[in-house]
């Protein structure tokens, strides 16, 4: 019959604009076409979408140049407008003369954005309404895990050990900054300092401030909220940096072998790449006893099901000095370029990067929209 087609839709209104064309470059490129059709779907950034050239030699980073979907769209085929329609509907036009004939059927999404309006179940809403199954996790569980309030909320109503954080709410320090304040020198008096001020719904590591003392909080709270006005303080958590994979197969979630990031003394000259793709800093597998990584290995998969995650996540935690793993974040859209550590781990777990991407599409297309 006829093959499933893909739509990859990358680039978007982002600071990551340039690591969602070149992971969307990968993906484009590892498709087996003889198994699907692929629809490549840009957004400019400022937000304009276009059906993009399949041409992923385009998409690469070129010496110091990044590639842009401006510039992927200058050569466009036509302009893209929501909703793109599923398979058996009536397409939606913007300009009908513009577009191709074929475009808006589309089987399944392969959503590649980050942050606010891609990662956070606002473009799976969309797919939700539309119909169109797509990759990766739903509606909630993207929405909860651009979310570390939320997201530490669950694990620990599930039993997972998450470290010791505070959060300020946008009214908590709009009307009382003192007590916000006092709220904060409380939990250093506890936990000690330094501590860590984060946006609350921010991606990578935009916004956060180390406080060292009391003199440079009310800067690091207001730097945070300058992303998110609702923001997080967290401790220190002494210990490794252990990631582990997640990634749902036919009969449920199975975890890869886990990978070590060490400490950044160890890894500070960063090339122009590893800086823009979370790549080449970890270790794979992370050298850890058979039993702590098969601990790791299932709180990771704790941690998909904690969310409800679907397709993919990646599990971050801290191995304390006393041998605890406490769990400090899932992404579920992480680094995905074949150098990146999600499919760095599942190669080490004997899944290539193209069965990786053709076991995400499976499993999307195996599910429909709408609650299960
Ligand atoms: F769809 C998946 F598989 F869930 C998926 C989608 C996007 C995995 C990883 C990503 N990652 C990215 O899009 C990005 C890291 C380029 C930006 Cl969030």
């Amino acid at each position: 019959g006829r093959k499933p087609r893909v739509a990859v839709v990358f680039g978007g209104r982002s600071s990551e604009h340039a690591i969602s064309v070149v992971t969307a470059g990968a993906v484009l490129r590892a498709i087996d076409r003889t198994k699907y059709d692929v629809l490549p779907i840009g957004i400019t950034q400022d937000g304009r979408w276009a059906l993009t050239t399949d041409d992923p030699e385009r998409m690469a980073i070129s010496g110091r140049t990044l590639p842009s979907v401006d510039r992927l769209a200058e050569s466009s085929e036509g302009e893209v407008v929501l909703p793109v329609a599923p398979a058996n509907r009536e397409v939606v036009y913007a300009e009908p003369g513009s577009v191709p004939k074929a475009l808006g059927e589309v089987d399944v999404v392969f959503p590649m954005l980050h942050g606010p309006y891609g990662e956070d179940g606002t473009l799976q809403g969309m797919l939700e309404l539309a119909g169109i199954p797509y990759v990766g996790a739903g509606v909630l569980a993207s929405a909860v895990g651009q979310d570390k309030e939320y997201m530490k909320r669950i694990f620990i109503s599930y039993g997972l050990a998450v470290g010791p954080y505070e959060v300020i709410r946008p009214r908590e320090w709009e009307s009382d900054r003192e007590a916000a304040r006092r709220k904060v020198l409380d939990f250093a008096g506890e936990h000690g300092w330094p501590l860590f001020v984060k946006p609350a719904r921010a991606g990578s590591s935009i916004g956060i401030t180390k406080v060292d003392d009391a003199s440079g909080l009310d800067e690091a709270i207001e730097e945070a909220r300058r992303h998110d006005p609702k923001i997080l303080v967290e401790a220190l958590l002494r210990g490794r940096e252990i990631e582990c994979g997640v990634l749902e197969f036919e009969d449920g979630p199975r975890a890869s072998v886990p990978a070590e990031i060490p400490p950044v003394e160890a890894h500070s000259f960063y090339d122009f790449e590893a800086k823009y793709i979370d790549s080449a800093a970890g270790i794979v597998p992370a050298p850890l006893t058979d039993e702590q990584t098969r601990r790791v290995q299932e709180l990771a998969v704790q941690a998909f099901d904690a969310v409800s995650c679907e397709g993919l996540v990646r599990a971050d935690f801290f191995l304390t000095e006393d041998g605890e793993f406490v769990i400090n974040e899932i992404n579920t859209m992480p680094g995905f370029t074949p150098i990146s550590m999600y499919p760095r781990m599942w190669q080490e777990s004997g899944v290539t990067y193209p069965e990786l991407v053709d076991r995400l599409l499976q499993a999307a297309l195996r599910r429909s929209t709408g609650l299960r």
